[in-house]
């Protein structure tokens, strides 16, 4: 390990080496030194705001030490890094992470009460860092944990956005968006304005030859915009090993002067977009500006190492989260060729076994594509490698396949359409050994049909499935403290949450009455808890002792919350008909909505603004009372969701089969002792495997019958389920507001086609939350299902997904990755 202090005065430095707090008094005089010279304020001069600023800063002092040893480690054993390259990290808070991962939670309670303050409050003081949309940006986040838990040298590299996804507003039942500018104060990121590279745009490309008469491509002119690194360290729980390295430096980098205003626009935003593609120029120059400075670093990395080129696949593991990153494949080769000046196949060999890609959709509007004018304008050398790779896979093909002209059209990098099109899915399916998709179902979609002649191509062992996990730190530890004790106290303590199977012990415990009491207890109190996050934000009260029926997730035609709606609107109508004794005799219950919807997608926000007024019809209804509440939670984000999760009875996951790749918020409340109804779709149906079909309400059609209705709605009859009939003319009916506002929600039902099924799988939807209301009322037997789910649902956590499956010879950590 490098070191610039030298022998004689390093005494010096190990006597006065900073060990962090130990102990509540150390962590107080930490918080008291943070808040008079970090934060210069005089003493006693504290509120909960600088108390978060003082105590983040004691846990990152502490963190960053485990940090610094863990690097010099990684460096000294000099073992495969793996680099995860995401354009989205959803990672929520990090105070209460940071506590727990590293187990001084309760160090820092008392001192905070000490100090005069609730340790409640000061983690609520804490910004969500919100850079991602969902799903895609949650799981990058989950991996980060499970990484650093699991001790992998694995690093994240991301855009530092200035705003992260808006702040969701609901005004007059509409969602208004507001920037979310997240920054004022991070204590979690170091900053190397020392490390820096500049990254170049646009400009022409001159060609020429060396002395041997070798072609020599020179990218030149353009702009150039410098990258500034910052570091954010993630900590795992429990980490750190005894290492005690010196600390090395990392000063040896060039630094610029940046041209600060285009930098800042290139990074300014996260574009807030789930499950869609947009294509702005500006997306694209975000991609490559973040894969070129990641890569320089690699590489940089790499070279300290003194190893050959033909070693760096055994040294390097880069994992393309999405599509989003694709352009690094074609950046790899361009330094291979232009600038170390390796042969076109070497490099392509080195490029082609670096590379793993995870793709999360099938949905067609989310397959990236980029206009070949575009990149030729932006990035016009990497447009003729990119022509180049082309050529060559085609070549391949061609060889192999003399017969079929056709495939060659359907395989090419390059769309032939006006304007001709760059494909990245199958760029990335080209520049990578491994393709995954993320739940079985979804996998075996992918290889059926987007990638299939790719299959053909390849062989089917560049394809496989790694379903998602959730990190049980964060989503059942941290988010549901009580629950994560009790099934301690069962287990043998809190070995379950570094080995998630050890869940398994609770089945002994499903019989028990004083524990099935004690877990029922648990469920309330988290359900008093959101019952009273509604209270305070909403104004409204609901009565914990109702069942939750909670859909939270991005809005999307696809996830259907318009099903859930209608079946709300249809449960109103049938309590409304009813005699007020019979009306006693039914399952309370209160139905909780929470998501965006991108600022651009019309139809989702018709949906925000139907759940939002038909709240505010049925919420003063005093026909109905507590039988039936709407509610609609704004600004759902990774912090709430904490809240919200463990509060469930039941969740909906109701995407039309085949559309949801896996969905992980499926996971985290069934983790948290929720029930769920869902479709056959993504992860829904491994869960079920898990945990028995009598412990899940599924509903629905299949997704291999979902092509035969959409052609027959297309091209035949398609009755409308009568049912769904009465719920649309109400609506119609004006009963909740303008029926004008919600005309282009039922016409898609209705009149163009259903293409998300929402009519076919209505009935359904209904009899089974039948069953859902009459299987609550046996609270015994539903207590049950609720503690079995949790305990076979060992396989969810996302440490799996890392190290790999036991069975499976650790298929992921091992042979995809590393
Ligand atoms: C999401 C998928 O929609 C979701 O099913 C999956 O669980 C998640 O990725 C993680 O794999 N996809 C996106 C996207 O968020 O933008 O494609």
């Amino acid at each position: 390990v490098e070191a610039s202090i030298p022998e004689p005065q390093r005494e010096a430095w190990t006597k006065h080496e900073f060990s962090g707090f130990k102990n509540k008094e150390d962590f107080e005089r930490e918080v008291v030194r943070h808040v008079e010279t970090t934060l210069a304020r005089s003493i006693y001069n504290c509120d909960e705001s600088a108390a978060y600023s003082a105590s983040s800063l004691a846990f990152r002092d502490r963190l960053v030490k485990d940090w610094n040893k863990t690097q010099q480690r990684q460096t000294f054993t000099d073992s495969k890094r793996v680099y995860y390259l995401s354009l989205e990290f959803l990672m929520g808070r990090a105070f209460d992470n940071a506590m727990l991962n590293l187990g001084a939670k309760d160090v820092a309670k008392e001192g905070l009460a000490e100090l005069g303050f609730r340790i409640e409050d000061i983690i609520g003081q804490e910004h969500d860092a919100a850079l991602g949309n969902g799903g895609l940006g949650r799981l990058a986040a989950c991996f980060l944990d499970s990484m650093a838990t699991l001790n992998y040298p694995a690093w994240g590299y991301g855009l530092r956005y200035r705003y992260g996804i808006f702040k969701q507003e609901i005004i007059d039942g509409y969602q208004v968006e507001v920037p979310d500018y997240w920054l004022d104060f991070n204590p979690w990121e170091f900053p190397r304005h020392d490390v820096t590279v500049d990254i170049q745009f646009y400009g022409h490309v001159n060609k020429t030859q060396d002395e041997n008469g070798k072609a020599i491509a020179k990218w030149e002119g353009g702009e150039i915009v410098t990258a500034v690194a910052y570091d954010v360290p993630t900590p795992g729980k429990a980490a750190s090993g005894e290492f005690d390295f010196q600390k090395f430096n990392n000063g040896d980098y060039e630094s610029s002067v940046a041209d600060q205003q285009r930098a800042e626009t290139i990074s300014a935003v996260l574009y807030p977009n789930d499950n869609l593609d947009r294509g702005k120029e500006l997306r694209l120059k975000q991609q490559y500006f973040w894969v070129a400075a990641s890569l320089y670093d690699i590489i940089r990395r790499f070279k300290k190492s003194k190893r050959r080129w033909s070693e760096f696949s055994d040294q390097v593991a880069i994992q393309l989260n999405d599509t989003h990153p694709t352009l690094a494949i074609v950046e790899l080769q361009r330094i291979l060729v232009d600038v170390e000046g390796l042969e076109w196949d070497e490099a392509w060999n080195i490029v082609a076994s670096t590379f793993g890609y995870t793709n999360h959709t099938v949905l067609p509007e989310a397959l990236e594509k980029w206009p070949v004018g575009l990149i030729q304008h932006l990035l016009p050398r990497h447009l003729q490698i990119i022509y180049d790779i082309n050529l060559f896979f085609l070549q391949s093909v061609e060889k192999r396949f003399p017969e079929d002209r056709d495939l060659l059209r359907r395989v090419s990098i390059i769309e032939e359409s006006q304007p001709k099109m760059v494909r990245m899915a199958y760029l990335a399916v080209v520049g990578s050994h491994k393709v995954n998709g993320v739940a079985e179902l979804h996998s075996d979609l992918i290889q059926t049909t987007i990638f299939k002649d790719f299959v053909n191509i390849f062989g089917e062992d560049k394809f496989t499935n790694v379903t998602n996990g959730i990190t049980p730190r964060r989503w059942l530890h941290q988010a549901n403290p009580r629950l994560s004790e009790l099934i301690a106290s069962k287990t043998g303590g809190h070995e379950f949450l570094k080995d998630l199977t050890l869940l398994n012990k609770l089945e002994l415990f499903v019989d028990d009455k004083e524990f099935r009491k004690e877990w029922a207890e648990i469920k309330y109190a988290n359900k008093v808890r959101l019952a009273r996050y509604i209270k305070s934000t909403l104004g409204i009260n609901v009565n914990p002792a109702a069942l939750f029926d909670i859909q939270v997730k991005r809005i999307h035609e696809y996830k259907r919350q318009q099903l859930n709606i209608f079946g709300v609107i249809h449960r109103y109508l049938a309590l409304k008909a009813m005699s007020p004794e019979e009306r006693k005799k039914q399952q309370p219950r209160v139905s909780i909505f929470g998501g965006k919807a991108a600022p651009g997608y019309w139809m989702a926000k018709q949906i925000i603004h139907l759940i939002n007024n038909v709240g505010n019809l049925v919420n003063k209804d005093p026909d109905i009372g507590d039988l039936l509440k709407v509610i609609f939670l704004e600004d759902y984000n990774v912090s709430k969701a904490e809240i919200i999760t463990p509060a469930s009875d039941l969740s909906e996951h109701i995407s039309t089969a085949g559309t949801e790749a896996s969905g992980t918020s499926n996971m985290k409340f069934v983790l948290n002792g929720g029930l769920i109804i869902g479709t056959c779709d993504g992860a829904n149906i491994e869960i079920t495997r898990e945990i028995g079909q009598e412990n899940i309400f599924l509903f629905g059609t299949l997704s291999e019958d979902v092509e035969d209705l959409r052609h027959a709605h297309t091209y035949g009859e398609h009755p409308i389920d009568p049912d769904l009939v009465k719920v649309f003319d109400v609506i119609q009916g004006g009963m909740f507001g303008e029926p004008n506002d919600f005309k282009a929600m039922i016409s898609a039902v209705r009149d163009h086609g259903d293409y998300y099924l929402v009519s076919d799988d209505f009935q359904s939807y209904i009899d089974t939350q039948k069953m859902v209301d009459e299987e609550y009322q046996n609270q015994e037997e539903w207590t049950s299902k609720c503690i079995r789910s949790v305990a076979r649902m060992g396989f969810f956590s996302s440490d799996r997904c890392i190290n790999g499956d036991e069975k499976l010879g650790h298929w992921l950590g091992a042979s995809l990755w590393l």
